[in-house]
């Protein structure tokens, strides 16, 4: 059946009619309000001047254009919904030792034969799925080459099963009184956490704004989220999340860092208080969807493939500083692929635009991801450290040294490369490379007990820990 373009145009004109932007909504490209600029709820007569004024003219062929392909998409979306998820039943979790030699080239022979993938990994051992039809298979070559491992999980679907229970009652009463649905108990949708943003920024509007920085391939939004107390000697922080689409415990410790800072900004302390705080939970929002949708352990973003070529670049291979050299790979297939060019991926592209344009002083720039317990720091695409690495050292150490005093994880402090593996194409490397000076890559838990699929009484504790850190940054970058 063809599509009924009219009922598509109406649909799409009623939605812009309804979607009228918040106070301190802003458009993709605009810039923020000017500090202490933003209005009230209360200061109601003065809102529409101020929404004139602040709103870019319209065009509506562009808008109704937008809207269709919106619409186009969410069509495809639902189909892609509508078949069964990935079933990863009897497959496992190894832990390999990777001290022998030829262990390494064993793994990636097994790798380009598609019977395992890497999870995660650093100078001494791999962690690897085994895919369930490959598991007899690999187990023979495994004792032929005489290589240890450990089996950590029997059956990665039965863990998938049990990882994001559903909300109890009075979780679920709660939510709906709130004006958010956000819960650090459990693993949410992108609509839950976009609309945690909005409620922040409707809630406190003198402190909270959201900006749209850009589109992913799918045309979701890129959500930046700003806390700022508008002092014009403030130096900035960028915080991003979800880089990874099967990292959940990454976006859920960022919300549970922008819900500590927005709704406690008052009592919080001054070095929290007198940084800019610019937060993007969701990086990689197609793929974090496809995780809940389709199949959990989803990593790159959704681009399609040209012709019969696979989907997704990996964003943290993807940006320009470096870009193609070790760690990334120039085959679509691969998780590590690298993407056509440098920032060829719309979030990644975004992500710099967004930074390279900001007038705020970035002094920070952390981006989460799991799992392993590191704090790196650049650079990431060789074994070579930076200038500064002393003092990225020391900070690192400090920050590990908070997290463990508050909840006893132990995080190990190391340049990347050197502590993992070599990787180009990194947003840390970018961040760095711009000059901003407290640049990490946070890998949060766990171990590898649970790996991706961490359960969700384990997201308070993370993030609490997360947060002891930052407040051990923000001390750091107010003695620069
Ligand atoms: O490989 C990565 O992208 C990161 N690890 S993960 O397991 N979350 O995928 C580490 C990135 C470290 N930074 C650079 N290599 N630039
Ligand atoms: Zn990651």
């Amino acid at each position: 059946m063809k599509p009924c373009w009219w009922t598509v145009v109406l649909l799409a004109v009623t939605t812009v009619a309804l979607c009228s932007p918040l106070i301190n909504e802003l458009e993709p490209g605009q810039e923020w309000p000017k500090r202490g600029s933003v209005k009230q709820p209360q200061d109601e007569s003065e809102d529409e001047d101020t929404l004139t004024e602040e709103t870019p003219p319209s065009h509506p062929e562009a808008e109704i254009l937008g809207e269709i392909k919106e619409e186009i998409s969410s069509l495809a979306r639902a189909a892609e919904n509508a078949d069964t998820k990935v079933d990863y039943s009897g497959a496992q979790l190894w832990k390999v030792s990777t001290e022998k030699t030829g262990v390494r080239a064993t793994l990636g022979r097994l790798r380009r034969r598609n019977l395992i993938s890497t999870w995660a990994g650093n100078q001494t051992y791999m962690d690897i799925l085994v895919k369930q039809t490959a598991v007899q298979n690999v187990t023979r070559v495994m004792k032929r080459e005489n290589i240890t491992y450990d089996i950590i999980i029997e059956d990665l679907q039965k863990r998938i099963n049990e990882e994001n229970p559903p909300l109890d009652e009075n979780e679920v009463e709660l939510q709906d009184r709130r004006g958010h649905r956000m819960t650090w108990k459990q693993y949410h949708r992108l609509e839950d956490i976009h609309g945690f943003m909005d409620y922040l920024a409707k809630t406190y509007p003198k402190i909270v704004s959201v900006n749209t920085i850009g589109k992913s391939y799918e045309e979701r939004d890129l959500k930046v989220l700003r806390i700022s107390d508008g002092k014009p000697t403030n130096k900035a922080v960028f915080i991003d999340g979800g880089f990874h689409a099967r990292e959940w415990i990454s976006p859920a410790t960022v919300t549970y860092i922008i819900n500590q800072i927005a709704e406690n900004f008052d009592e919080e302390s001054d070095d929290i208080k007198n940084i800019d705080w610019y937060i993007l939970p969701v990086v990689n929002p197609d793929g974090y969807e496809y995780t809940h949708v389709k199949d959990r352990l989803w990593r790159k973003n959704r681009r399609p493939g040209i012709g019969r070529q696979c989907v997704g670049a990996d964003l943290n291979r993807n940006f320009g500083y470096r870009w193609g050299g070790k760690g990334a790979s120039s085959n679509p297939c691969s998780d590590i692929y690298r993407g056509s060019r440098p920032f060829s991926e719309p979030e990644s592209r975004a992500i710099a635009e967004f930074i390279k344009t900001s007038t705020a002083n970035f002094s920070a720039y952390l981006t989460f991801h799991s799992y392993g317990q590191y704090l790196l720091y650049p650079w990431g695409y060789d074994t070579v450290a930076p200038p500064d690495h002393k003092d990225l050292d020391i900070v690192g150490k400090k920050i590990a040294a908070a997290i463990e005093t508050t909840g006893g994880s132990k995080f190990t402090v190391g340049c990347s490369s050197k502590l993992l593996y070599p990787a180009s194409g990194g947003s840390d490397d970018w961040a760095k490379g711009q000059g901003i000076k407290y640049t990490y890559t946070i890998e949060l838990g766990d171990t590898g007990r649970y790996g991706f699929v961490l359960p969700t009484t384990f997201i308070e504790p993370v993030a609490r820990e997360a947060l002891a850190g930052i407040r051990v940054l923000a001390s750091e970058i107010h003695k620069l």
